[in-house]
């Protein structure tokens, strides 16, 4: 088959909820990827930042299929060997008391929000059905209704209604309007990306964080971090809020928790607030399974042994650095930290961002436009500066064709 073959029968056979790089992909290792034609290619997406240890991971891999051989699920009916093993190594590696576990990042991102509000109920004593929670312009934390109520960005929402209530909407970055939001006694959370990633990589101000941390607690209000893209070393450190020495109350992870090879997600707090569920009042099938359990640990113990988030930070500064040199009119920033970069583009002469992923791919590197103009370049945390430099060659050659 040829891969417009694979493209169309895709296209004939599954829903068109996607709008992929016409790239037929099926091999991968470490930061690259081959199509069907045998074709080697820099993966510059990583599963949006799933694949931060690389395409299967050796030990990953490994970790899977040997729990693949003697047990995937016990559903939570009962308990297995390795979910208490995992639940330990990661609550003593991200410093929480507990962890829930769920499958996508969505499902760990409502679970927050129902921590928040039973919390809220529970603790702080907010009056019944009267929760809110506050969240930022441009979110992303995923598609499901709930989620997609609290977005301000109508291809997530539009048409999808009606919406649940709960949620009150302020500008990322502007920490006067959390101070005006906080005012209202029944907010329980505050939900943020520490680094806005499908709005195309929206880095706030130094110490925003911090700042907003403090407000919260404050307003005796939980501090809600969703690290699902910026965590576990993509930004440069292992999570992106440790740059302002941020603890938040409830932490939201995914992606990178299980190196790109099954759904697993994760929600961590303290036992004040992960208590306020009783059994029963909250899960999922697949929560927890013992195959998410082995490969969780394996995810984390890649990216403690092989100093990950080091390298990300080391190989992000050389690529803003490379980048910065371009003199390219279509280059109108680049911005980003540790390997979580993005180059927002203008338009140019009838050329926009697609386009250049379109060459980009021809050259040997694949990408994707976020919003149009902004080319997100998220690789594996596992990149030489070797590769690291290959790679910027393909792209500064590739900018000369525009
Ligand atoms: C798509 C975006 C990235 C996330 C954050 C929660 C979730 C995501 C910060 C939900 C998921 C994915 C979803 C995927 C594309 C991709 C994406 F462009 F959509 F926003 F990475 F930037 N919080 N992001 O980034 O996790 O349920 O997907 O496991 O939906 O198109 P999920």
């Amino acid at each position: 088959m040829r891969p417009e073959d694979y493209i169309t029968r895709e296209g004939k056979f599954g829903a068109h909820n996607y709008h992929p790089l016409p790239v037929v992909l099926e091999k991968g290792a470490g930061v690259f990827v081959w199509d069907v034609e045998g074709k080697r290619y820099f993966d510059f997406l990583s599963g949006y930042s799933a694949l931060s240890q690389g395409h299967c991971h050796p030990k990953i891999i490994k970790a899977l299929t040997d729990q693949a051989q003697k047990l995937t699920l016990v559903s939570r009916a009962f308990h297995s060997d390795v979910l208490g093993e995992y639940m330990e190594f990661a609550c003593k590696f991200f410093g929480y008391d507990k962890l829930l576990p769920m499958n996508t990042g969505a499902e760990a991102v409502e679970t927050a929000l129902k921590l928040a509000r039973r919390w809220g109920y529970r603790i702080k004593g907010i009056a019944p059905e009267k929760a809110k929670i506050i969240v930022c312009s441009e979110n992303f934390h995923g598609r499901t209704i709930t989620i997609i109520s609290m977005s301000t960005d109508p291809s997530s929402y539009a048409d999808f209604g009606p919406y649940t209530p709960g949620f009150i909407k302020v500008q990322y970055n502007n920490v006067g309007e959390l101070e005006e939001a906080l005012k209202d006694p029944d907010v329980v959370g505050f939900l943020l990306e520490p680094i806005q990633g499908e709005a195309g990589v929206v880095v706030p101000d130094e110490g925003y964080l911090r700042t907003c941390y403090d407000l919260c607690h404050a307003h005796h209000v939980l501090f809600i971090a969703d690290e699902i893209q910026t965590g576990i070393g993509r930004t440069g450190k292992l999570l992106a809020c440790d740059y302002e020495n941020i603890h938040p109350d409830i932490l939201i992870l995914g992606k990178a928790l299980s190196g790109g090879v099954t759904p697993v997600s994760a929600v961590l707090a303290s036992d004040e607030i992960m208590l306020t569920i009783a059994p029963g009042e909250h899960g999922s099938t697949y929560g927890g399974n013992p195959l998410a359990a082995a490969v969780g640990i394996a995810a984390l113990e890649v990216v403690r042994d092989e100093h990950l988030s080091e390298n990300a930070y080391e190989m992000g500064e050389l690529f803003r650095s490379e980048m910065q040199k371009i003199d390219n009119p279509m280059i109108r920033q680049v911005r980003g930290k540790g390997l979580l970069n993005a180059v927002v583009t203008e338009p140019r002469g009838g050329k926009v961002a697609w386009d250049i992923c379109l060459a980009l791919k021809e050259n040997g590197l694949i990408a994707k436009p976020t919003h149009d103009h902004i080319i997100r370049f998220t690789p594996p945390l596992v990149i030489t500066h070797e590769q690291m430099m290959e790679a910027i060659g393909i792209i500064k050659e590739t900018f000369e064709l525009f």
